[in-house]
């Protein structure tokens, strides 16, 4: 996969450089190039602000030096293999399935905005030639979009082939499946006078297994009970459906599987 990342902080980016990110760069799982939108300035003072038409706070990002970038990363042209991701508060919620959507990507250029955003036309003059993709990490707001293109890369870049050391991770984990992880412990057997839940040193895997089967659905009915409703109830089978009616969590008629 390549990837480029377009920023007036490049440094922010560094993180990249680390870790299994890192290592997935030097094995060539991975391509990053970050670039630093100011080299799309010809004015002394590198100016990528202005003031917001129609008045308001702050200064919105001008479309001159982000055209630029985005024709010297992109050219217009058959290669059109790239998708843009521009991380904003008014973007689709960014989720696992999005996740798997950008790994299947040959090439990804984020763009990071800052100050209140980048001038619209940036995203409609580039959605002429490449998929473009809005997305929100959540409803919280941050300086700008460096911060979520690392959420973004690192939820990405682990769902890659040869990034993860057992692949079967990926398959059990949050969200895999819709449900929230059940909780884990390890070495010592009694901490602080807390000990490990018995069953889970009693080697019995069947009973284990329907153990953090519970666990996630009784962490998930009270945490996020949002993640129970539509297609995640049908996924439900009876075993599940009585552990959480136990609990008092109701499944709507509507989502019962037939
Ligand atoms: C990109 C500029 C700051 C946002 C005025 C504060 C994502 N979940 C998320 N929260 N915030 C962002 C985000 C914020 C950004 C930019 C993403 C570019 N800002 C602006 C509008 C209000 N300031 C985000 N993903």
């Amino acid at each position: 996969m390549k990837v480029d990342v377009v920023t007036i902080f490049p440094e922010y980016l560094s993180p990249l450089d680390l870790s299994l990110i890192g290592r997935a760069r030097a094995a060539g799982v991975l391509d990053v190039a970050v670039h630093d939108l100011r080299q799309w300035t010809h004015d002394v003072h590198r100016t990528v602000d202005d003031s917001p038409y129609g008045g308001g706070p702050g200064m919105v990002m001008r479309p001159e030096p982000w055209g630029e970038a985005l024709d010297a990363l992109a050219p217009p042209g058959p290669d059109g293999s790239a998708r843009l991701v521009v991380p904003s508060p008014a973007g689709v919620p960014f989720t696992q399935s999005l996740a798997h959507e950008l790994a299947a990507e040959p090439r990804l250029i984020f763009a990071c905005g800052r100050y209140e955003g980048i001038d619209q036309r940036v995203l409609d003059d580039a959605s002429r030639r490449m998929p473009v993709n809005e997305v929100s990490l959540g409803d919280y707001v941050l300086f700008g979009g460096e911060v979520a293109v690392l959420v973004i890369l690192e939820a990405v870049v682990r769902l890659l082939p040869g990034v993860l050391g057992n692949a079967d991770s990926l398959v059990e984990e949050s969200h895999a499946e819709g449900l929230l992880e059940a909780p884990v412990y390890t070495k010592p057997p009694t901490w602080r006078d807390l000990p490990v839940p018995e069953i889970l040193r009693s080697g019995d895997h069947g009973r284990i297994a329907r153990w953090r089967r519970d666990q996630s659905l009784l962490r998930t009915a009270r945490r996020r009970p949002d993640l129970l409703a539509g297609p995640a109830a049908a996924a439900l089978d009876r075993r599940d459906r009585d552990v959480l009616l136990d609990t008092g969590f109701q499944i709507s008629p509507g989502d019962m599987a037939e």
